[in-house]
């Protein structure tokens, strides 16, 4: 396996990337063109000045999170043809920049959502918060306003400006909208794009829903372990696969990560390895990775990482903002340095202790 870390790039980010070169075992910069809207073609020179950037800051650019799926591929709108085109150059475009993963949703209108960006946990860190009777209760223009007030939201990916302002018509747009009719439209576009990514030398990784649960009335793909396997036979390839997100799976109790971790190990091209703390009225809070702060046992996730041989790209996903971290401006909710870091350390802990263990057998 291989440990990386997101990046939002040169303008985007405020972390050097030297201060990330000093975290132990990071290999690969996690990187996007986060200024591209979703269903534009990505250049080759705007690619390759990335590659050269991390290269130069001693990172490799194999993974992209993500090519987002412009709307219309999801609601299957005429417009998607010429979307799919421009989804299809720009594989074709990465394939040539040495790209191997690419990970990708297929959630309509929100990406991951949270009702706290800056939720306090006792030790006086902060971290992202699901309040579930607040996203019950509220539509989602009401939500998206209480949103908004929070530092932070629109650099939150997924959450872009430009995106928001069209909400309305989305929700108008998915009116009647099923479960089915979305599967039905990710099969087309599979079909579409997975012979490009395959002949691009490109494993496409889709993540889950986070949380894991329709919203807002609106259907999810992702969710649980019948739905993943549904998702992979739609077309069946070896450059169909998952990004396994724990966090978003973990959210819900129903989901059973080692189980489904063993269940889809070969279609796993790309692990977020977080840890999540349910409450029992369905709120979740992000905690620590630490196994006992969270509900997930992380000790076990990694373990059968290491157990299915695991070859693939891992990062620590989220972080709590920790250390005064959530003054600093710039700040990007869930993606500060230090307890990424942390994460980070914590997971090359049990994999080196678990890879030792191994070769004394
Ligand atoms: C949040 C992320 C998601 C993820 C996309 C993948 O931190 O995990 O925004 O990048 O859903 O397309």
């Amino acid at each position: 396996m291989q440990i990386t870390f997101r990046w939002y790039g040169e303008k985007l980010d405020t972390i050097p990337l030297s201060f990330v070169k000093q975290i132990p075992g990071v290999k690969g910069i996690v990187w996007a063109l986060h200024d591209m809207p979703a269903g534009e073609h990505w250049e080759m020179d705007r690619i390759n000045q990335v590659k050269d950037y991390l290269s130069n800051a001693g990172f490799n650019n194999e993974v992209v999170e993500s090519v987002n799926v412009h709307e219309d591929i999801k609601l299957g709108l005429p417009s998607r043809k010429k979307y799919i085109e421009n989804y299809k150059n720009t594989l074709k475009n990465l394939g040539k920049a040495g790209v191997k993963v690419v990970c990708y949703n297929f959630m309509p209108v929100f990406d991951w959502t949270r009702t706290d960006l800056y939720k306090a946990l006792p030790d006086g860190s902060t971290a992202l918060f699901y309040e579930k009777s607040k996203i019950d209760s509220l539509n989602p223009y009401e939500f998206l306003d209480t949103m908004s007030k929070q530092k932070g939201l629109i650099s939150m990916p997924g959450w872009e400006k430009e995106r928001l302002s069209k909400i309305r018509e989305l929700f108008k747009a998915y009116e009647g909208f099923t479960i089915d009719d979305l599967f039905e439209n990710a099969k087309y576009f599979l079909q579409e794009i997975i012979p490009v990514a395959e002949e691009s030398g490109i494993k496409m990784a889709i993540h889950p829903d986070d949380p894991p649960w329709s919203i807002f009335g609106l259907p999810r793909l992702i969710t649980s372990k019948e739905n993943m396997l549904k998702y992979l036979g739609l077309v069946n390839s070896s450059s169909n696969g998952i990004t396994f997100c724990t966090g978003s799976l973990g959210s819900s109790d129903k989901n059973d990560i080692v189980d489904m971790i063993k269940t889809v190990k070969d279609k796993i091209f790309f692990a977020h390895i977080r840890n999540v703390k349910r409450f029992d009225n369905g709120d979740f809070i992000e905690s620590s990775h630490r196994a006992c702060d969270g509900s997930l046992d992380i000790v076990e996730i990694v373990r059968t990482f290491c157990d299915i041989g695991f070859k693939y790209y891992i990062r620590p996903d989220h972080g709590r903002h920790i250390w005064n971290e959530e003054s600093r401006s710039g700040l990007r909710p869930g993606y500060g340095l230090y307890d990424r870091a942390l994460g980070i350390m914590y997971l090359l802990g049990i994999w080196d202790t678990l890879n030792k263990q191994k070769s004394a057998l």
